[in-house]
């Protein structure tokens, strides 16, 4: 069967077909990937309200894509108080936050209970809020830094206040790609063994890809197939995120940057790729609100939210230091032609605009 036929009549892809599916022009992906989100979300744009907070930006590890991480090119080592995050998140709720999205470096100074108790501490002051923390490269360094089995720091996780985890660490699966940029943190197994053992606790979480670095087209469906595999087995995924490489202030060195082109297709072939991810996010830290724009024609429905504050990025080029007002979002989604759904961190619909 040919790869149209296969399309038209909603056959799961293979490898082979993923990689075929950038020789087709845009028109034609962008037809199919928005055929498969309207049946799904119809017109709705999703987004949430949240504060990104970045605790500390001290890494044991060292990825050569990575910007944040206190380093030679970046000599500013910081690691906040449990006060001054509280004090950010007060301020953050009074914007209207449903969550909070706490990420970290690999600091191996703090102790286990330092990570923890930021949880706890906000959970405490605001229980109201959802927590999404923890990517799968933190709970695989807290697990071996601390000693202890990644079940027990999942039970950890649960019993102070996370939620749900964030995508992040997934990077590139194929490993010569991850050797290059990435050694010695959590390896692509590990990365689906912590998720698959967040699901089975019968929690959610989210997977990214970084993309437009070194990787080949053939990396990127073999990453998108190595989580649908998992989530044929779990279910938990809610989102995948694609994530574009930014190139400013780090060790990799790429030349060309990736065509909107290029983007537009990555966003549309995860989302035929992707038969059993309800949400495909463009996340507009990485690709540019106007790009993250564009792409709801091309497959993705969910925009992530106004973020407010973001260290990992924007370290990296990224113009989302400052997140996004509000009103600015509604104003862009609706004037796209969409119709902006405010949703909580599990995607249940909160407000339709
Ligand atoms: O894993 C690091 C990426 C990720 C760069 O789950 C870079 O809802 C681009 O995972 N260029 C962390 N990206 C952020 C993340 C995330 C973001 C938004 C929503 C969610 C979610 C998760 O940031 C890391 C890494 O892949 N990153 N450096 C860079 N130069």
């Amino acid at each position: 069967m040919n790869l149209i036929d296969k399309l038209e009549s909603n056959q799961r892809l293979s490898l082979e077909d993923g990689v075929a599916l950038y020789e087709l022009d845009l028109f034609t992906l962008g037809h199919y990937a928005s055929q498969r989100r309207r049946a799904r979300h119809g017109n709705k744009a999703f987004f949430n309200i949240n504060r990104h907070i970045n605790p500390t930006n001290i890494c044991k590890d060292i990825c050569k894509f990575c910007a944040f991480s206190a380093n030679r090119k970046n000599p500013n080592p910081y690691t906040l108080s449990h006060e001054t995050i509280l004090e950010t998140v007060k301020n953050s709720v009074q914007n209207g936050i449903t969550e909070v999205h706490i990420v970290s470096a690999h600091n191996p100074d703090t102790g286990l209970e330092w990570y923890l108790e930021i949880f706890s501490k906000v959970k405490q002051a605001f229980p109201h809020l959802h927590v999404k923390a923890l990517t799968a490269a933190e709970i695989n360094f807290l697990s071996e830094q601390y000693g202890q089995s990644v079940e027990t720091i999942i039970d950890k996780m649960v019993a102070y206040g996370v939620d749900s985890m964030p995508g992040g660490g997934a990077e590139i699966f194929a490993e010569k790609v991850r050797d290059y940029i990435c050694k010695g943190k959590v390896s692509s197994q590990q990365w689906l063994d912590i998720h698959e053992a967040w699901h089975k606790r019968g929690k959610q979480s989210n997977a990214t890809m970084l993309f437009g670095h070194v990787e080949k087209r053939e990396d990127r469906i073999d990453h998108m197939l190595r989580l649908r595999d998992l989530q044929d087995k779990t279910g938990g995924f809610n989102a995948f995120i694609p994530l574009v490489y930014q190139r400013e202030n780090n060790y990799l060195h790429v030349e060309d940057f990736l065509s909107s082109t290029e983007i537009l297709k990555t966003y549309a072939i995860s989302r035929l790729m992707l038969d059993n991810i309800g949400h495909i996010k463009a996340y507009w830290a990485t690709s540019t609100i106007n790009l993250a724009l564009v792409a709801l024609e091309y497959g993705a429905d969910d925009l992530d939210g106004t973020i407010e504050a973001e260290a990992i990025q924007s370290a990296a080029g990224a113009s989302s230091a400052h997140g996004l007002k509000i009103e600015t979002f509604l104003e862009l989604i609706e004037t796209s032609g969409f119709t902006p759904v405010q949703r909580d961190s599990l995607y249940n619909e909160l407000k339709t605009y």
